[in-house]
């Protein structure tokens, strides 16, 4: 084996069939040292007359999963990607890539010059730039087309979703499936093959039998623009993704391939996909925690305990089935019991039905889901995780209860949204072992879970939760003991401005439709009547004393009896502004003496709405309750709709600027008063260094 650079290794067999392979831990990325590789390791095969064929391959756990993320924004070094792939589909003999893991971006460009491609039974193939607020920029564009037709391409660039082995093989994408653990063997027998028999070289870019269909048919374009509109609302990439595929249909290969380029600088220069690809690190890194290493123990979780089968109970207990890993969940009673189980299986159904999982799937998931109304059940658990209503109370009962039940050594967390863990964790004899594992609602679907680490959790107690966390495909983000810990925390600040702002004569639905033009999914108010408006509320102790206590006291809980700040179409649940509650509102902010102003912009509105968060976030890092800011940035991105081509909210503030933001904080400070408005320490201190919450 001779390497070629430090990144690519060169070694030829007895048949001639030069090998090439590919190794840059972790995922292969394209790195310089590798692109020089391919193109010097091309140019040697190509030179030698020994060599008859090519196989590209790679080491480790992935075929290349795309350009080195690193690199972007810096200045390119050469060869370029163009130059090894140019190396590679200009090659006089057989060049076949032998794929397993990922190919994915860059990777599978570089794949789509080969001549053939042989995957591994279990390897994924997509072009996921989108996600990066990109687009395949190395012909991806203009080769997918050629080879899956227009519209799987259309699908799978704007989407980023990868397809397996099988799909690629119906579509062409790949020639020949290899058995089980033997790709690199099938690859070099293939290639020989190639060789041996003469086969035509194929080049994609010549193909264009696939892009016959839209060129009759232009319309699918704007229908497919259409279909996607809803998910893509705010994004520039997925339609420049289109724009370069219809380039693919319309144009000669080489004149696509200059669209290509150009829409990808400009995608590359957004700052759309400077938040992408900010976002797509600060995933990655909250994970990480100081002082849980590797080698930090870890307990064994083989079977959970959920105690509730509400929604949320639900929800957390189908995340376990999921990966195989049986649950035990608690009711009270027979009634709620069934009626969570039930919940539960029709959950899974509805699935089934959208073709995402088999039925044989669904019962094998309620095979693992054992109800019970016996708490003595968790005797054996090695998680038990409580989801029971939020009452500080009911959950000290419930842990002493749980602390006298669990074996040593159980992990016992609670759901809580807000509540002090440190206190729930007082009432057993064992706080080491009790956290908080917040899951999000619906918590089958959303990814977030926010684990708080009390005051004396143990270290192999969070080192655990987090590998569980991954086991389940939830991003767990560690925060500390805190009122709403970091996502609610931020939440309480946005809905009390939002909530003054409606009292200084703002509709709802203009603060919602500011705050839904800013790419959240929904505003402050259509969020509180989705919820339900009367969830912590009490008729007993209501007193009239905020316009939402005054709306539950005159019948209206949200969506769920469609009437809360909107009112709901019964059948399409379609929401329009209700005059009833303007002038509840009206009425009420009279009564307290605020004046109604008709000189508030949507810039004010917006500002009022994200600046407390950002002012709590600071707060919040201030304390230690956050490890980093991006972490914050990823609560709100996957826990509370956070566009996330804004990157998050501290991301956000960083590139309005500390200054800026400190500028603005004290001017409002300054009108309108409040506890939420007084500038954090830390953003007074940032801004006066002239840093941003990344270097806090
Ligand atoms: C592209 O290709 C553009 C071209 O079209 C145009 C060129 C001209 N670069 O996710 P993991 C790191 S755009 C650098 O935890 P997994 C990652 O940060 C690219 N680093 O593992 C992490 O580092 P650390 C298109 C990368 O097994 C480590 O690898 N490709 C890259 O759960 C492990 O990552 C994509 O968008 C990269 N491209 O998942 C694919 N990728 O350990 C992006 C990963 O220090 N990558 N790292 O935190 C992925 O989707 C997943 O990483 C993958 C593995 C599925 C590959």
């Amino acid at each position: 084996m001779t390497a070629i650079t430090d990144m690519v290794d060169y070694e030829v067999n007895d048949d001639g069939i030069a090998v090439l392979t590919v190794d840059n831990p972790p995922v292969n990325a394209l790195s310089q040292g590798v692109r020089q590789g391919l193109l010097e390791g091309m140019q040697k095969a190509t030179a030698d007359d020994d060599v008859k064929a090519v196989v590209l391959h790679c080491a480790g756990k992935t075929f290349i999963a795309g350009a080195d993320i690193t690199e972007f924004g810096k200045p390119m070094q050469p060869p370029s990607l163009f130059d090894a792939q140019d190396a590679i589909e200009n090659c006089p003999k057989p060049v076949v890539a032998a794929i397993h893991g990922t190919a994915l971006g860059g990777g599978l460009e570089v794949a789509m010059v080969a001549h053939y491609r042989v995957g591994d039974p279990n390897a994924k193939y997509g072009l996921p730039e989108v996600n990066l607020g990109l687009l395949p920029g190395a012909g991806g564009t203009q080769r997918l087309p050629r080879v899956v037709g227009v519209q799987k391409a259309l699908e799978m660039v704007t989407s980023g979703k990868p397809i397996g082995s099988k799909e690629a093989l119906e579509h062409g994408l790949i020639d020949k499936i290899a058995p089980e653990n033997q790709l690199l063997e099938a690859a070099v027998a293939f290639a020989a093959q190639a060789a041996n028999e003469g086969w035509e070289l194929k080049k994609i870019r010549d193909r264009d039998e696939k892009l016959k269909e839209a060129k009759e048919n232009p319309g699918i374009f704007d229908g497919f623009r259409r279909a996607i509109a809803r998910k893509t609302r705010g994004f520039v990439a997925p339609e420049y993704n289109i724009q370069c595929v219809e380039a693919a249909v319309n144009k000669p290969f080489e004149e696509g391939l200059k669209v290509e380029r150009e829409l990808f600088m400009k995608c590359m220069t957004s700052p759309e996909s400077a938040a992408q690809r900010y976002y797509f690190f600060a995933e990655r890194q909250a994970g990480r925690v100081p002082g849980i290493e590797k080698d930090t123990p870890r307990r064994d979780i083989r079977t959970v305990g959920v105690l509730g089968a509400g929604t949320m109970g639900g929800g957390i207990s189908m995340n376990f089935a999921n990966v195989g890993i049986p649950v035990t969940i608690v009711e009270r009673e027979q009634a709620a019991l069934d009626r969570g189980l039930a919940v539960i299986r029709k959950n899974y159904e509805r699935t089934a039905k959208k073709g995402r999982m088999s039925m044989d799937d669904v019962e094998r998931c309620m095979s693992l889901i054992n109800g019970s109304l016996d708490k003595q059940d968790f005797a054996d658990c090695d998680l038990v995780i409580e989801a029971v209503f939020e009452n500080m109370e009911l959950k000290k009962t419930i842990f002493r209860e749980l602390d006298s039940i669990c074996k040593p050594g159980a992990i016992l967390a609670t759901n809580t949204s807000a509540l002090d863990v440190d206190e729930i964790a007082a009432e057993t004899k064992r706080p080491e072992d009790v956290l908080g594992l917040h899951f999000f609602s619906p918590a089958n679907i959303m990814r977030l879970l926010e684990m708080v680490r009390a005051e004396k959790t143990a270290d192999d107690v969070l080192a655990t939760s987090l590998d569980v966390a991954k086991r389940i495909k939830k991003i767990a983000v560690v925060v500390g003991v805190c009122p709403g810990f970091v996502g609610n925390r931020m939440l309480f600040q946005r809905g009390a401005e939002a909530n003054r702002i409606i009292l200084e004569g703002v509709t709802p639905a203009r603060v919602d439709q500011v705050i839904y033009d800013f790419g959240f999914p929904m505003g402050p108010f259509a969020m509180s009547d989705l919820a339900g408006l009367d969830i912590g509320w009490d008729e007993k102790t209501s007193s009239s004393s905020s316009v939402r206590e005054i709306l539950c006291e005159s019948g209206r809980r949200g969506q769920k009896n469609g009437r809360g700040y909107y009112v709901y179409d019964t059948e399409t649940r379609a929401s329009s502004p209700d005059p009833e509650v303007e002038q509840m509102i009206r009425d009420f902010a009279a009564k307290q003496g605020i004046e109604q102003r008709d000189d508030i912009s949507d810039e004010e509105i917006l500002e009022r709405c994200l600046l407390p968060m950002v002012n709590e976030g600071a707060k919040i890092l201030d304390e230690g309750k956050a490890i980093r800011s991006s972490d914050i940035d990823v609560v709100w991105v996957n826990g509370y709709g956070w566009p996330v081509y804004r990157g998050g909210p501290m991301y956000w503030a960083d590139q309005m600027g500390t200054a800026k933001v400190l500028e603005k904080v004290k001017a409002y400070s300054e009108k309108l008063g409040g506890e939420h408005w007084k500038p954090s320490a830390l953003l007074e201190k940032l801004a006066g260094e002239g840093k941003g919450f990344a270097q806090a």
